[in-house]
């Protein structure tokens, strides 16, 4: 896997040919499958379960958040070691731990996705950072509704940011027109059109979402969110976006990121969180 970090860091995003093979591709539609049926492989449910068949609205774009503790194929391709590796690399930092993955299929016919930036949902840790490999199942087009980033807005202020919806928003770009107003420019969108198996890497502070799909084709993506391997909870914030949700896994007495739930995928010094190894046998 190549990635270009001068891109990445000109832009905010860098768009990859090939993630994961044909055959992990094949075999992870069938999982998400099995996972919107509410089949979960090690008994474990997701963290975060928004949409299941037979209840779901199936106007919404389906999601699932850390899939990989329900299923051993999602966590041996979240928890690559190269997956980790590149992030933190991109990222700068020493290493990377997974915060959060997401299972996410958008059916023909599905709405939007509003824009938003990854890193203001994170005051619960510190460093408030985020970066993040999104990798498609399907191939994806402009019409099929997949991601989108406004190009260079990693760059722009962060504070206060515009209220955004997550889940089909009437206008899904608009509270990042409203952050480029304010920059006073015109945003440059680019919608991530790859094959299946291809994807992107993308910058925690970037704006992204994604339009309805107005196409005839699925469109299944895994995403990996990844923090520093040294991050650390921060108290004051465990009521803030969504630290009511992983803020749960805090100690009593400690600020440390239990590797249970936050494993460390890669570390510059060889560590790696221990049985995870054997996951990628899955592949
Ligand atoms: O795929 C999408 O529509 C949104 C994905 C997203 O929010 C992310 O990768 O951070």
């Amino acid at each position: 896997m190549r990635v270009d970090h001068d891109r990445f860091h000109a832009d905010g995003f860098a768009v990859v040919d090939r993630l994961v093979g044909d055959g992990a591709v094949t075999a992870l539609r069938e999982r998400f499958d099995r996972l919107f049926r509410g089949d979960f492989e090690t008994g474990v449910p997701p963290d975060e379960v928004n949409w299941q068949q037979g209840t779901g609205d199936p106007t919404l774009t389906r999601q699932l958040c850390n899939g990989w503790k329900a299923d051993r194929l999602v966590a041996a391709v979240v928890l690559d070691p190269a997956l980790g590796e590149a992030l933190a690399q991109l990222a700068g930092w020493p290493g990377a731990r997974i915060i959060q993955d997401n299972v996410l299929w958008k059916p023909p016919g599905a709405r939007s996705v509003g824009f938003h930036r990854d890193n203001a949902y994170l005051p619960w840790y510190r460093p408030q950072e985020m970066a993040t490999c999104w990798i498609a199942l399907d191939d994806t087009t402009a019409s099929g509704g997949t991601v989108e980033f406004a190009r260079g807005s990693h760059r722009w202020a962060t504070g206060v940011e515009p209220p955004m919806e997550f889940h089909a928003p009437d206008d899904h770009r608009a509270p990042m027109e409203q952050a480029a107003a304010a920059e006073g420019l015109e945003p440059d969108v680019v919608p991530v059109e790859v094959l299946a198996g291809g994807g992107s890497f993308h910058h925690g502070w970037t704006w992204h979402g994604s339009g309805a799909n107005r196409s005839h084709a699925h469109r299944r993506t895994l995403v990996l969110h990844c923090a520093s391997s040294e991050a650390r909870f921060h108290r004051p914030g465990f009521g803030e976006g969504n630290g009511p949700i992983y803020s749960r896994y805090a100690h009593p007495d400690d600020d440390a990121m239990d590797e249970v739930h936050f494993p460390v995928l890669w570390r510059n010094d060889g560590y790696r969180t221990l049985d995870l190894d054997s996951l990628t046998d899955q592949l």
